[in-house]
């Protein structure tokens, strides 16, 4: 059986995901194209040799009868009405993050996806299908560490643009761990704080690098993340669990160890998308199983939503300095 996909929007993270599709994954194949600059599917497709339609409009996409699936890859504030589109097409949906650009946005396609009756969205938090982070959830959830208590965390980029704004370190960067966090801990966030540590000079001049942020989660366990995205060195993402009885790391990615002039050295990725390259195939493959077999897993729109909302808090705090309580609304039996 092979899935007929349809992607809307063919920038850095669009054209990851249909190489994935078309050269690696299975059961799946590009069919439709759409961007708001037609050059670019025309780009992919030559670039990769798809057999695919173009369209200049998103909808006609997502109405295509040979689309089964959409993928949406677009621009941030597009997505909640292209996945709206897409449940009311009742074609299932892998929308890359953010699910929608409010809360409400997400809240929006929540409450129509529950009206739909069955699951059609998968939001692209790809860090639970990464293995380093199984293996963490593997190492809690069997108990020898005890309870977790307390999670020091960090997230580092090596350099940011220009464009890169104050917010976007909660928004397009904690936005990770905001979704990991919870799906590693089994619990859900109570308030947020934000400090400011003092500035790099490497920053520019409008952007607050870096950034601690300090959850509180409903079990009274407490996250410190320290967001850095000027960080200098290289792309590094760090998770320490404090248990009652020990302690469990994130384990670092495989990196070849050399002994060499007097140094002993293993080396650091610098760009996100090979830090999580295999997680992002285990994502999308998940993704084309689930629809091909009925029966949606994954990163859910409640998951979306909830990473929404907290990630509101955590810019509210950015803002006014204070410890901003984060409410959510019990899950609905559609999720559990
Ligand atoms: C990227 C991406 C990365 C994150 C970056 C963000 O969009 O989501 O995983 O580390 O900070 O800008």
């Amino acid at each position: 059986m092979t899935l007929n996909i349809g992607v809307i929007g063919t920038g850095a993270i669009g054209r990851e995901h249909i190489r994935r599709c078309s050269q690696v994954l299975q059961h799946a194949r590009v069919v439709a194209l759409n961007d708001i600059n037609r050059n670019n599917c025309e780009q992919v497709i030559s670039e990769l040799g798809l057999q695919a339609e173009i369209y200049d409009n998103a909808h006609d996409l997502i109405a295509a009868p040979e689309v089964q699936a959409i993928l949406v890859t677009s621009w941030g504030p597009t997505h909640e009405e292209f996945v709206l589109a897409a449940i009311k097409a009742g074609k299932a949906v892998f929308c890359e993050k953010p699910l929608a650009v409010t809360a409400q946005g997400c809240m929006n396609i929540v409450e129509a996806e529950i009206a739909a009756g069955k699951k059609m969205v998968q939001v692209g938090f790809m860090r639970p299908y990464d293995s380093g982070y199984r293996a963490l959830k593997a190492v809690i959830d069997g108990g020898t560490l005890g309870e977790p208590l307390m999670l020091h965390c960090a997230h580092r980029n090596p350099a940011v643009g220009d464009a890169y704004t104050t917010d976007m370190a909660i928004t397009d960067t904690l936005i990770h761990e905001l979704d990991v966090l919870r799906w590693l801990l089994n619990d859900d966030y109570v308030s947020a704080q934000v400090i400011y540590p003092r500035k790099t000079r490497h920053a520019s001049s409008h952007l607050k690098d870096p950034q601690i942020v300090l959850l509180e989660t409903a079990k009274g366990i407490r996250i410190d993340v320290e967001i850095f995205v000027n960080c200098a060195y290289g792309y590094d993402i760090q998770c320490e669990v404090v248990g009652e009885s020990g302690i469990a790391r994130l384990p670092e990615p495989m990196s070849v160890q050399t002994r060499h002039a007097a140094q002993l050295s293993t080396g650091i990725l610098t760009d996100w998308k090979k830090r999580f390259i295999a997680a992002y195939d285990v994502e999308l493959q998940d993704f084309i199983n689930n629809v091909l077999s009925g029966n949606m897993t994954g990163p859910s729109a409640w998951d979306g939503y909830a990473a929404a909302v907290a990630a509101d808090a955590c810019v509210a705090a950015q803002n006014n300095g204070d410890i901003v309580p984060i409410t959510m609304p019990p899950r609905p039996a559609f999720y559990c």
